[in-house]
């Protein structure tokens, strides 16, 4: 039996976005389409022949066909072997993680992370290089550039693979090494939180639980972790189980999507002192306490402000970034501190070189990610831990702590409001306006408020000095507020437009406003500039967090 080469039709649509190649299942299965974009990567990564891939996903609808593909098509390209989580299982950061710890020249992860799965929802694929982390964005480009030519691809003849079972498999003479999901990503956590003292925690009978994993990916992660290992109660897990279509709901952990769990820590006298929720692919963390919700942002910075409490980064940390559109309160930190702080364009993508290079320890984003050094991808189960260590270290509530951070570095009110599947082209011309308005804004007042500066937001990368340009609206007040205006590109369906508003309050009299209302009069000015309603027809968000 040979290799065979099939030949196709090249697709034009292949550009991955913020995070990956996500299109609707139904366009994953057009014909040869994952082939197409895999040979794609194939023939653009260089050093393949002998090397080691890993290879895993979120566990959605379409996860074991498109293994058992990339599977052969990885056995004709040439790799030395492949290391596979069970059941076709892997975590977004333990992928992350496994790449690093097997010398791995990189991984492929198959998810559309929050996105909607079954056969009417999304599927993704992406593929992280041999620091763990996302392709960079030249390589992706190259990809797409590469997705244009392919009128063939290479595949061995079908052999399946039986992914449940644990042990090593050969495929057309490659090694496929079948392994458990969970054993090294635990180890990782292990090294670093102090694990004793969150088990005391989590079996004290005056703290109460809830994790939701969401039916995705970080069930078996938190069942093994939190259950069997730190002996929580069992029951501490929700939707524990993955679901090719995650119970049909949003793997979404916010507040609008993981509305069982903020019910229960919401409830009036809610028996829960601490929630937390994961999304799709297990790479984002929403962390609640009783009646108490904490922004991403507040939380890379309460984090950061407390980490040397944490056995892994007693010594102190390097430095912290921040994505552009997270609020200012991590930077509030680093000055604090008196360390260098970064702000990177949307997408974990950008961190990686300053990880790479020793520069930032702890860096996150508004969209519910967080994460460290130990492994090049938002880690959200490591964000839950964090909390806990915390917990168990300051024998305080999570409510406390954030309030006592604010009392100590002010408070940034800040939240996003996301208008999904709008018109593409509206908002195309939504954000072509705004361009247009930008040069006349300096220096207008808007009732209290007055621009400073505004700008559309390029990063240049201070390890290898590339230039990413359009990186999303900024309007600055010269009282640090801020609105940010970005397209989504994560989504499958029309545009997302997302509005992200931010305020900074330093007196602790003001910390207990609601956050809508303290956001008001952004609102209304973002509506003023933008023209949301004119160029969209919307009169509000459809998700607000
Ligand atoms: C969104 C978030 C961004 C995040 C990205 C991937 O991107 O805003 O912060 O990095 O999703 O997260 P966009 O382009 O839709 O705003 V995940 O958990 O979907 O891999
Ligand atoms: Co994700």
């Amino acid at each position: 039996m040979t290799i065979q080469t099939v030949t196709t039709t090249p697709y034009n649509d292949q550009k991955p976005g913020t995070s990956g190649l996500r299109k609707s299942v139904k366009h994953f299965k057009k014909p040869d389409y994952l082939q197409t974009f895999v040979q794609a990567i194939f023939n653009t990564v260089q050093g393949i022949e002998g090397s080691t891939l890993i290879l895993g996903g979120d566990g959605r609808y379409f996860n074991r066909e498109a293994i058992q593909i990339i599977l052969r098509m990885a056995a004709a390209a040439g790799f030395g072997r492949v290391i596979l989580g069970q059941s076709g299982i892997l975590s977004t950061p333990a992928a992350s993680h496994l790449i690093r710890q097997y010398q791995a020249i990189g991984g492929i992860i198959l998810s559309a992370s929050h996105n909607a799965g079954g056969p009417e929802g999304d599927f993704g694929i992406k593929f992280n290089i041999s620091n763990g982390g996302p392709a960079p964005e030249q390589l992706t480009e190259a990809i797409y550039e590469a997705s244009k030519g392919i009128h063939s691809y290479q595949i061995a003849p079908i052999q399946p693979i039986p992914l449940d079972k644990l042990g090593t498999y050969e495929l057309h003479g490659m090694p496929i090494e079948i392994i458990d999901s969970v054993t090294d990503y635990m180890a990782l956590m292990e090294s670093l939180f102090d694990f004793d003292k969150i088990a005391a925690l989590l079996q004290a009978d005056h703290f109460k639980m809830r994790f939701d994993a969401m039916h995705a990916v970080t069930g078996p992660y938190a069942h093994r972790i939190l259950e069997e290992r730190l002996g929580a109660p069992k029951g501490t897990v929700m939707h524990g189980q993955p679901l090719a279509n995650f119970g049909g709901g949003h793997p979404d952990p916010n507040q609008a999507h993981a509305k069982e769990l903020m019910a229960l820590l919401f409830a009036r006298k809610s028996e829960f002192d601490f929630g937390a929720a994961s999304d799709g692919d297990g790479d984002r963390n929403m962390i609640l306490g009783k009646q108490f919700f904490v922004t991403p942002s507040d939380s890379l910075a309460v984090l950061a402000a407390n980490a040397t409490l944490i056995p892994g980064y007693r010594n102190g940390i390097a430095g912290i970034a921040r994505s552009m559109p997270t609020s200012q309160a991590p930077d509030r930190v680093a000055i604090k501190l008196g360390l260098p702080y970064f702000e990177t364009p949307t997408g974990w993508k950008f961190f990686g070189n300053l990880l790479d290079a020793g520069r930032i320890t702890l860096c996150g984003e508004e969209s519910f990610g967080t994460s460290s050094s130990h492994v090049r991808e938002k880690d959200g189960l490591w964000a839950v831990l964090f909390w806990l260590n915390l917990l168990a270290e300051k024998q305080d509530s999570v409510e406390n702590i954030v309030r006592k951070h604010w009392a100590e570095y002010g408070r940034n009110y800040y939240s996003r409001h996301d208008y999904e599947e709008i018109d593409l082209k509206a908002a195309n011309e939504l954000i072509a306006a705004l361009l247009d308005k930008l040069p006349s804004l300096t220096g207008q007042t808007f009732g209290a408020l007055t621009v400073g500066s505004a700008d559309n937001f390029a990063y240049t990368d201070p390890v290898d000095g590339s230039v990413s340009q359009n990186q999303g609206i900024r309007i600055l007040f010269t009282d640090g507020s801020r609105i940010i205006f970005r397209l989504s590109g994560t989504g499958t369906q029309g545009a997302t437009l997302r509005v992200y508003l931010e305020k900074y309050e330093a007196d602790t009299n003001k910390h207990d406003q609601d956050v809508q209302e303290a956001l008001a009069d952004l609102l209304t000015i973002a509506e003023q500039v933008a023209q949301i309603q004119a160029f969209t027809g919307r009169e509000a968000a459809d998700v607000i967090t």
